[in-house]
């Protein structure tokens, strides 16, 4: 059995030019592991905290030498001798030495990198793939394959675009993962070309898609569906498409009303969820992601009672990973499918007791990346291992975006 020996943190840039933490576990077999952790662009309020440095002469005051020293000097000296596949304990022990709800004593970041790099190296430790070693730990029933989503147009936030909407979805049919992705590089591609054609902009956003001044929102899923027309792939039969609102973002708490500039609309959310009702009767659309802003339950009830049975109405910044928002959801009866993304809340086991929960619900999960990334692709096992319905991990472009799509790939090379 392995026990830690050392934890050692450093910076490394991530996909934004900004710093991040990668942590590495030394067990006293020999092994060892890496992980690194990403950020949010469009970050939720109920998101734990992702520390950063003061220092303003350093990276903008971005930098991570805070977060490295809370894991080089704190969470290390507490983790070593302590047996590595002892994951729960690991990570009940950082809570518990961060004390604060939100885990800013110690930072998120700081716990998320030790926490991954731990079942890591404990996957390594068992001489087991890290999808098999979480699935038979955390017993979920059986490892499968998640159907990827891609991203294709970055707004928002997201791309110095006039996009309002945040994020324009493909979605494949669900057949083998090779058969998926070679399906989105295929309509990637002739995206492209689609916008080449129009004498749009071939630019990509921090997500890898596509970031063009467009005439008006509908236009992007006009073209996601010109592309996949002549890439030979039909609406329904073949792909379905999903929009990430990030509606957090456009809503105007002073007037209660959503901005979308480019469609020169300002809407309350009754006439917002007439619009998605009305594109769904035109769109092949199946995925709705924070469609309402994360603190307007009644109009969450509202989409979910209109919507919820035709549509995925998933919560992000709605949920945050995080269990008790997911109580509070399932109590008021919102959503239908809910995001993970481990640094919203800064443990894997805390994740795990997330998606348990939702899946319990029926929920359906979707495991997604940040917008600030790095080459990790530890969400691929994770999604791998819990039998998640969906992979949400960007564009096909993009080092870090196709680092996450070459790992799905491989992993269907064994199990598909
Ligand atoms: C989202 C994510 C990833 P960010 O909103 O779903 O696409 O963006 O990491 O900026 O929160
Ligand atoms: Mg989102």
């Amino acid at each position: 059995m392995g026990k830690i020996k050392k934890i050692t943190a450093r910076e490394i840039i991530n996909s934004n030019g900004e710093p991040t933490i990668e942590t590495k576990i030394e067990l006293d077999s020999g092994l060892t592991a890496k992980a690194s952790v990403p950020s949010g662009t469009s970050v939720g309020s109920y998101e734990a905290f992702d520390m950063r440095d003061f220092d303003k002469k350093r990276f903008f005051g971005r930098g991570r030498l805070r977060a490295l020293e809370k894991v080089n000097e704190i969470i290390g000296p507490a983790l070593v001798g302590r047996e590595v596949t002892a994951q729960e304990m690991i990570d009940k022990k950082m809570i518990e030495l961060d004390g604060r709800a939100d885990k800013s004593n110690l930072g998120s970041n700081s716990i998320l990198s030790v926490s991954l790099a731990v079942a890591r190296a404990a996957a390594l430790e068992q001489k087991e793939e890290l999808y098999l070693y979480l699935q038979k730990k955390y017993n979920f029933e059986k490892i499968s394959l998640p159907i990827p989503i891609f991203n294709f147009f970055n707004g928002g936030k997201h791309a110095d675009t006039n996009l309002d909407f945040q994020e324009f979805l493909y979605i494949p049919k669900k057949k083998k993962v090779a058969e998926m992705i070679r399906q989105g590089a295929e309509v990637y591609q002739s995206l492209k070309q689609e916008l080449k054609m129009a004498d749009y902009d071939t630019d990509v956003g921090i997500e890898g898609g596509f970031a063009p001044e467009l005439n008006s929102s509908i236009e992007a899923l006009e073209l996601i569906s010109a592309a996949s027309l002549r890439a030979g792939y039909e609406p329904k039969l073949d792909y379905y498409l999903g929009i990430d609102v990030g509606s957090e973002m456009l809503y105007d708490e002073k007037t209660g009303k959503y901005v979308f500039v480019l469609d020169n609309s300002y809407l309350v959310s009754e006439t917002l969820i007439s619009l998605y009702e009305n594109w769904l009767e035109k769109y092949p659309l199946l995925y709705l992601e924070d469609g309402i802003a994360e603190n307007d339950w009644p109009s969450w009830q509202k989409l979910t009672e209109q919507l919820g049975e035709k549509l995925l109405i998933v919560g992000d910044d709605l949920f945050a990973t995080n269990i008790e928002r997911l109580r509070l959801g399932l109590q008021k009866k919102v959503a239908n499918s809910i995001i993970i993304k481990p640094n919203q809340v800064g443990t894997l086991t805390e994740t795990i007791e997330c998606i348990k929960l939702a899946q319990s619900h029926n929920y359906k999960i979707i495991i997604s990346h940040r917008s600030q990334e790095t080459n990790d692709d530890f969400i691929v096992d994770l999604a791998v291992a819990v039998g998640a319905d969906y992979l949400k991990a960007g564009s096909l472009s993009r080092g870090e975006r196709v680092a996450k799509y070459n790992r799905l790939l491989e992993i269907g090379q064994i199990i598909d």
